[in-house]
């Protein structure tokens, strides 16, 4: 039975990373933050009691900001596979904790290499690294592919940026089966709330269902190349899979806006947008009811923005086999089916008590 262990597996892509191993027939350890409430959400449906007879599934405490702890946890396990998908992954939030985004996101993957080196694993533990399309950053070339130049435009890609090349320099130092996923955004009704595509499908729901008035959103003309997570976890366990390790770039070769994924969000309840003004003093106007549903707040602007992105991601469709197979119109659908689901239990507790 292989062994996988992943880190970030209480997030979006652990979970259905989780999921997708444990279906394959792996046996999957995960690392978990220590957190005064329960982190575990998104993988309690996969858990069973570690002494129940077939559990594949086992926790561990720990942090990538801890040496230590990671080293214990590799000698434990000593897996064939590492995931490394935690992160501090909110790039807005890298901004204002850029050390903490720092030492989490760039030296927590160091760490994780050094570990794997020290107990001697170079030859045993594949390394799959969870690099980001915000590594492109500032636009160099349109669409983006694995050979465009990087120019990282916030903490959190920098840290990200250092990530990526201390895998490939592991690799090449060490000959460690080391790989990037350079993955642009994927989203999914597990997304968290507070990225820009669930804070959209939640709040559509929510003001569709009278528990909401108004969705406050910041830049509205970025372009992101959004495609299912789902879809994406697959193309990280191909990377492990093949020959010689390398780095791919993952996404749809589609682009579509925030103001795009708004319309067509609202279109799902039936409801269509007419923008009015422009700017900070924009809003999106219910055209059957004139109420104002979408207010521009520069709270959510960012220091620095990401305004295109777009993948080509041809040598993953060629060397992995890899295909997206939800499209941007069937992932914002699922998104909203899935949060009006929410906000109708929402509405039941409100108002039944
Ligand atoms: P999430 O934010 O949903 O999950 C991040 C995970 O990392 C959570 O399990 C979180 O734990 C954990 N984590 C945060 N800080 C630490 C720490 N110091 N030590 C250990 N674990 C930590 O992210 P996604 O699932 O969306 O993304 C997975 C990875 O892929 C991230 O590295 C992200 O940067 C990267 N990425 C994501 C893309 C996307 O579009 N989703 C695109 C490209 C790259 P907790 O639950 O306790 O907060
Ligand atoms: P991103 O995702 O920064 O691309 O990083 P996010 O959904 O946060 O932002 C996408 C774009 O939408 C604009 N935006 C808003 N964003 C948020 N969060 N909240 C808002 O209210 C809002 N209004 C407009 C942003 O300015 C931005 O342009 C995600 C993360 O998952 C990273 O970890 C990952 O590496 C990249 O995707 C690829």
């Amino acid at each position: 039975m292989k062994r996988a262990l992943i880190t970030g597996i209480t997030g979006q892509d652990g979970a259905y990373l989780a999921k997708f191993l444990l279906e394959k027939g792996y046996e999957v350890h995960g690392i978990k933050r220590r957190s005064s409430l329960f982190n575990t959400q998104r993988i309690d449906s996969l858990y069973l009691d570690p002494h129940a007879t077939g559990a594949r599934l086992f926790l561990h405490y720990g942090d990538l900001t801890d040496t230590a702890n990671l080293i214990n946890i590799l000698a434990q396990t000593r897996p064939d596979e590492v995931y490394n998908l935690g992160a501090q992954s909110h790039v807005k939030v890298s901004f204002e904790s850029a050390e903490y985004t720092s030492n989490t996101n760039a030296l927590g993957a160091l760490r994780l290499l050094e570990a794997i080196r020290i107990l001697d694993l170079t030859k045993v533990t594949r390394y799959y690294q969870a690099s980001t399309s915000e590594m492109f950053g500032l636009v160099q070339e349109i669409p983006q592919k694995e050979s465009t130049p990087f120019y990282p435009r916030s903490p959190y890609a920098v840290a990200k940026l250092f990530a990526h090349w201390i895998t490939i320099n592991y690799r090449e130092s060490y000959n460690m089966f080391a790989c990037n996923g350079i993955l642009f955004n994927h989203e999914s009704p597990l997304r968290g709330e507070t990225f820009v595509t669930r804070k959209i499908t939640q709040g559509v729901a929510r003001i569709k269902l009278g528990l909401q008035e108004c969705l406050y959103l910041g830049n509205l003309n970025a372009e992101r190349d959004w495609g299912f997570a789902g879809d994406y976890v697959q193309a990280m366990w191909l990377m492990l899979q093949q020959e010689k390790p390398d780095d791919f770039v993952i996404g749809t070769g589609e682009t579509h806006s925030v103001r795009e994924f708004v319309e067509m969000a609202f279109a799902g309840v039936g409801c269509h947008i007419v923008w009015q003004g422009n700017g900070l003093a924009e809003q999106g106007i219910d055209a059957k009811t004139d109420k104002v549903v979408v207010r521009v707040d520069p709270v959510y602007f960012r220091p620095s923005e990401v305004d295109y992105l777009l993948a080509k991601p041809l040598k993953a469709m060629e060397t992995l086999g890899w295909r997206p197979t939800v499209s941007f119109s069937e992932l914002v659908a699922m998104m909203v089916s899935e949060d009006l689901h929410n906000a109708e239990k929402e509405q039941l507790l409100k108002f039944n008590g």
